[in-house]
Order: C-alpha cells, then sequence, then structure tokens
C-alpha cells in the first residue's frame, strides 16, 4: 500500500475538522450546517481513506464514534478530585434554609446570585482531554473512584473528541450527564419490546445500560447525549470569575450546555424559576428530577467549600417523583369504540409525576404477561411527560400469597358478545359489533359513511346527540327515527329533520356489497365485501357460510374468515340484522356467480401430457367453472394439474406449497360438474 501523499493528509484533516464542524452544529448547536445525504458522503469519504492509509487512523476521527466490538473491561479510574453530589430541597423551606446558610457562610446580607439549571435524570461522567484530545472518560462510581468508559463515551455524537478553539489549557476535565431524550427512549423500548428483549424502566436505567455495554458498537446505537455542567482545569488563572462563564467557556470548546440554563438573584428568583420550570417539565425533550442551583461567584464556591461528599455552595431542589410504588387491587378489561378490549389495572392511588393516579393502562395480555402483572402486586408507576401512566416493573420479592393472574374475559363486558383473539394479534376485540354500547357511536358512524350507506347529514354530532339522548341504540333505531323526534331536539330545525329523515329513507335499500361492508366487520372493507356478495349472492348465504366456504372466495383468508364467523355467530349482531329487515331495510340480493361458477377467482394451471383431454379442452372446461388458466406457477396459483412427465411446474408447485392434482382426479372433479 501506498504512503499518503500531502494532499491525501490534508484531505483527512480537512474532513474530519468539517465533520466535527457539523457534528458540533448538529448536536450541540441542534442547528444543522448540511443535509445528512451531504454528511454521509463525507463520512464515507474520510473512512475509505482512513482504511486506504491505515497509519493516518487516529483515536479522535469521527469515523471513530462507531464504536468497537472489542470487549471493554472498566478499569478503576481514581478521580483526581472528588466527583460530588448534590444536597436536596424538597420544598420550599429547605430552599430557603439553603440560602440563609450559604449568605450566613459569606456573612452577605445581599441576595446571592445563582446560576439554575434543570437537573438531567442521567449519569454523571468525567471526560478529560490532554492537549485538546479526549483521553479518558470515567463514570462518577462512589465519587472518588469510578470505571473507565472511554470507548463508550467517544460514541456519543454530543461529546467533543477534540476541543475546539485555541484557548484550550492543556488538561482540562469536563463534567457532566450522560442522559438518553425520551424519544430515543420509547424508540429503543419499543425496538426491545419487537425483539421479545426486557425493555428498561426509564431513561436514566436506559443511558445506564447502555454505558455499560462491553461492546462500544453496541452504546454506538443507544440515542445518548451529554450535556456538561461544571470545569476543572490545571490552571485555575485561566478560568473566568463565574460559573455562568465557565460553562460559556466550556460551551466554546464544544459540549452542549443545558439551553435552559439562567441567573437568579436571590432565593426568591429561585423560587420562581423552579416554578417555571416545573411547568416546562413536561414539554421538554428530556427527563429532568428538578433543578440545580449553584452559587455564581467561583470564589464564593471556594469559599463555602464542601461538607462530606456535596459543596455547600449547590443544591437541587427536587420536582415530585414520576415513578412511585404502589398495588394493583384489580384488572378490569374497556372496551374501546372500535371494539378493543384493554385491561386496565386499578391501583392503590397514589401520588406520581404531581398527580394522583389510580389506573394505569396495561395496554394488552401481551404486555401483561412480559410484564407478569398479577392482581395484588406491588408495581412500579410511571407517569411522566404527561402521559397515561403505566406499569413499568412488578416488584416480586413484595407478591402476596394469593396473588391472582389475569385472564382475558371470554365474554365482553359491556355487551356480553364473545371477546376474540386473533392468533398473532396483540388485541383482544368484543365480537359485537353492532350492538354493543361501547361501540355504538363508532358503528352507526362507518354505518352511515359515504361508502357504505351514505346517509347524508348524519354526522359525528348527531350521532353524539341520538346515542346520548338513548333514541338511537343500534342502527336499526335510525330508521324509526321521526322528523317529530328530531325536531325535539335542541338546534334540529323542521328543515334539517326532515332532511335527515329521507336520507335515512334512502338508505332503505342498498346493494348487498355495501351492506356488507356497512356491517362494520372486522377487515371486511370494500373489496372484500363486493367478493363475498358476488360469491354468496344473499346476506343469509355469507352468514350461515362455515369457514372452508368463507376461504373459498377470493380475498378472504382464515382471520377475515373468523372475523365473518364471530360476527354472524353473535345473537346481538343477528338480532339487529333482524331488527333491521323489520324496519324496512331490503338488502338487494346479487346475482350468484358462486353456484354457477364453483371455480369463480381461482386460477389454474396445466402442465405434464394429459391421455383422456386435450391441453384445450382441459382449459376450456375449468373456463367453464369460472377459473382462470395461467400458462405459469405463482403463490396465487390455485391448483395445478399435473399430467404424464410433468417438469419445472410441478416442481414449482411442491416447492411453493400450492395444491396439485392428476389427470384423474381433474377428470372425477369434471364429473361431478356434469362436464363429461
Ligand atoms: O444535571 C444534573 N444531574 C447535575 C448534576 C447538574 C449539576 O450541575 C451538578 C450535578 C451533580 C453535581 N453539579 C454537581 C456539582
Amino acid at each position: 500500500m501506498s504512503k499518503p501523499s500531502p494532499d491525501t493528509i490534508k484531505r483527512v484533516e480537512e474532513l474530519r475538522s468539517t465533520l466535527d464542524e457539523h457534528n458540533y452544529r448538529y448536536y450541540v448547536l441542534d442547528d444543522p450546517g448540511i443535509p445528512d445525504a451531504e454528511y454521509d458522503r463525507l463520512f464515507r469519504e474520510l473512512q475509505k481513506l482512513e482504511a486506504d492509509y491505515p497509519e493516518l487512523a487516529s483515536d479522535d476521527s469521527p469515523t471513530r464514534r462507531v464504536g468497537s466490538s472489542a470487549e471493554t473491561s472498566f478499569e478503576e479510574v481514581i478521580h483526581r478530585l472528588p466527583m460530588l453530589s448534590l444536597d436536596n430541597a424538597f420544598n420550599e423551606d429547605e430552599l430557603r434554609d439553603f440560602d440563609r446558610r450559604v449568605r450566613e457562610r459569606l456573612s452577605s446580607d445581599e441576595d446571592v446570585e445563582y446560576v439554575c439549571e434543570p437537573k438531567l435524570d442521567g449519569l454523571a461522567v468525567s471526560l478529560h482531554y490532554e492537549q485538546g484530545s479526549l483521553t479518558r472518560a470515567a463514570t462518577r462510581g462512589d465519587g472518588y473512584a469510578g470505571e473507565d468508559i472511554t470507548a463508550n463515551i467517544r460514541t456519543i455524537p454530543s461529546v467533543p473528541l477534540r476541543l475546539r478553539g485555541n484557548d484550550v489549557p492543556d488538561l482540562v476535565e469536563v463534567r457532566g450527564e450522560v442522559y438518553m431524550p425520551r424519544a430515543g427512549f420509547e424508540a429503543l423500548n419499543s425496538r426491545l419490546t419487537d425483539q421479545g428483549e426486557k425493555t428498561f424502566v426509564n431513561p436514566r436505567n436506559a443511558a445506564a445500560g447502555s454505558l455499560r455495554q462491553k461492546k462500544s458498537t453496541v452504546t454506538a446505537r443507544r440515542p445518548l447525549e451529554m450535556c456538561a455542567y461544571s470545569v476543572a482545569v490545571t490552571d485555575e488563572s485561566l478560568l473566568p470569575d463565574t460559573q455562568w462563564e465557565s460553562l460559556q467557556q466550556v460551551q466554546r470548546w464544544g459540549f452542549r450546555i443545558n439551553p435552559e440554563m439562567r441567573k437568579a438573584l436571590g432565593v426568591g428568583e429561585c423560587l420562581a424559576a423552579y416554578e417555571e420550570l416545573m411547568q416546562k417539565r413536561d414539554t421538554l425533550p428530556y427527563e429532568i428530577d428538578g433543578i440545580v442551583f449553584k452559587v455564581n461567584r467561583l470564589d464564593y464556591q471556594e469559599a463555602l467549600g464542601f461538607v462530606s461528599r456535596a459543596p455547600r455552595w449547590a443544591i437541587a431542589h427536587k420536582f415530585p417523583a414520576q415513578e412511585e410504588l404502589t398495588v394493583i387491587e384489580d384488572v378490569e378489561f374497556q372496551v374501546g369504540r372500535t371494539g378493543a378490549v384493554t385491561p386496565v389495572a386499578r391501583l392503590k392511588p397514589v401520588f406520581v409525576g404531581g398527580v394522583t393516579v389510580s389506573n394505569a393502562t396495561l395496554h394488552n395480555m401481551d404486555e401483561i404477561r412480559r410484564l407478569d402483572v398479577h392482581i395484588g402486586d406491588t408495581v412500579f408507576i410511571r407517569r411522566a411527560g404527561d402521559v397515561i401512566p403505566k406499569v413499568v416493573k412488578v416488584v416480586l420479592e413484595k407478591r402476596p400469597e394469593n396473588a391472582e393472574s389475569v385472564e382475558l374475559p371470554k365474554q365482553c363486558p359491556v355487551c356480553d358478545s364473545d371477546v376474540i383473539q386473533i392468533e398473532g394479534e396483540a388485541i383482544a376485540r368484543c365480537s359485537g359489533g353492532l350492538f354493543c354500547p361501547a361501540q355504538r357511536k363508532e358503528a352507526i358512524r362507518h354505518y352511515a359513511s359515504r361508502k357504505a350507506l351514505d346517509i347524508e347529514g348524519l354526522g359525528d354530532k348527531w350521532i353524539d346527540i341520538l346515542v346520548d339522548q338513548d333514541m338511537v341504540k343500534t342502527v336499526a333505531d335510525l330508521y324509526l327515527l321521526t322528523t317529530a323526534d328530531l325536531t325535539r331536539l335542541e338546534r334540529m330545525g323542521e328543515k334539517s329533520a326532515s332532511n335527515l329523515v329521507a336520507a335515512i329513507d334512502r338508505s332503505r335499500e342498498p346493494v348487498l356489497w355495501r351492506f356488507l361492508y356497512a356491517l362494520g366487520i372486522r377487515e371486511v372493507g370494500e373489496a372484500t365485501a363486493k367478493s363475498l356478495a358476488s360469491h354468496f349472492g344473499t346476506l343469509e348465504a355469507v352468514a350461515e357460510a362455515d369457514e372452508e366456504a368463507l376461504i373459498a372466495v377470493p380475498d378472504v383468508g382464515p382471520i377475515v374468515a373468523g372475523h365473518i364467523r364471530s360476527f354472524f355467530e353473535q345473537v346481538h349482531n343477528r338480532e339487529t340484522l333482524d331488527a333491521l329487515r323489520e324496519a324496512g331495510v331490503r338488502w338487494q340480493e346479487e346475482e350468484i356467480t358462486a353456484g354457477a361458477k364453483p371455480l369463480q377467482g381461482q386460477t389454474w394451471v396445466l402442465t405434464g401430457t394429459l391421455t383422456e383431454l386435450t391441453r384445450d379442452e382441459a382449459r376450456e372446461k375449468l373456463e367453464a367453472l369460472g377459473a382462470k388458466v395461467a400458462g405459469s406457477v405463482s403463490k396465487k396459483t390455485t391448483c395445478v394439474v399435473a399430467g404424464e412427465a410433468a417438469g419445472s411446474k410441478l416442481a414449482k408447485a411442491e416447492q411453493l406449497g400450492v395444491q396439485v392434482m392428476d389427470e384423474q382426479a381433474l377428470l372425477d372433479m369434471l364429473k361431478e360438474h356434469d362436464l363429461l
């Protein structure tokens, strides 16, 4: 391999600084300078040059952020200066006490200036830069000794691998918090759920778990960010006079600092900042558990010093916790407007995320199994970002002996129809769609919609009123409404009442497919409704068809057939159909193509040599039965007739699992249909 030319060396340096610059704009300033595609091109160019000229490789190259699959050993690191934690204030009085102690120690009657910043819920890290390059990153550990996590930290895009600018001291230690933004946390957890793996309870655990990965390639795929909050340098004369200025300095070196950071004069402004941040809490893209106040002047900080492990010049004023323990007293099942049956945990009321919570969603039975929830369990409840409270973890050690497992009810808790859960689907559903009170409004809305029976003027507003006033319970009741009934309603004039009655009246004689579609059977869309109508001809025939007969319809597979069966098996649905008939609704029969043409919609393939018939005769007879006869085999082929010496088409059919019959079977079938 050749030596790199001076131009190549220059280009590599150029690419590195361009990529660093764009990385900085994107991750630190939140202000992208080039489109992702352009970034990717430059990145690949650098990767290629580094691969072609290994001697140009460098640890602080932006290409190193993808991590390595070498296993890290997390060696112990002794902190040069101990990594302090923060004292907490849990209420206003404790904050006022803190401020009073500060002023006493400083012998100051005047208001002290503080820097306020959100307290990120992540992990503290320490980063060492020598001659501007990141040389070591460590966890806080117990404050005195932590673990070396340099390889993993390098993968975090908002951590500079080289400091920017020309005022960089020989040795700098920057401290900050590594955290996982909410969006990344949700995405990571749903990916883990899809893969059937354990999810993280909260973003903090997710960040901790990601930093503890043995392979930095795994860390590289985790959406981590870092925000700096303090700095120490060997030569302190290089530091400004205040906390505020020192963080501006750190930002110029290339770190992200918290954009919510501000100054507050005296404890009164601190309390105002607390309230303001608390209001904002749920809208921030990351989780915080409080606000940190730090005395701004660094000479004051020095004068105040430390007690045990915490500085006397800083305090964390905590927000209400977003996770608490409570007990699941019961699990009930709710029915949504589309019939989804959802388990809901009834909780011993608990104050979490600023509100008292007594219910939490459990989503579906898979989630109950995944979490292993039993009635009587003590659980972690999490309510963050103003979202619905969730059960995130069961404390197995606290499970009582009489804990009950949770079973999906067989009957709908609202209307008593069968609850159906299709295999492979997470959601269980009530099958009483036409009748179930929980699904009433949705059923009527669908029935009246444009593609269904197109009842003009029957919009959501009227459906709400008619159902809420108990004037309409099922779609059949629509046909009993009179102009007089409607004009009694507020805001319903004579004219719109008679228009609505007329529109309903016009829907009394629908074509069969529209009517079938209007019933709102799950997964029976327009196309399926049309196929069913032309195959069976009457609603009664559809209602009576068994699964096998249904599957014979083009477009209908076992799942749809199951939905159709369970719909017509529900007594309440059948009663509603009777009521519709009684109310004068007459769905049209359709010309049955099915009886006359038993192979309608099917595709057959003839191959090999037939002895009793010519190919053309066989084709004609199959077509007479409604089949299409094709020249090649595919997944869509219904059946292959294999004569003698059948070759590749037969092999293909077998490979695809397509049905195959021999000539005799074909002859038998044709005889059965009087075609021989
Ligand atoms: O955001 C934080 N979790 C955070 C932690 C912010 C700070 O300014 C901190 C900290 C821990 C210790 N400052 C110290 C001294």
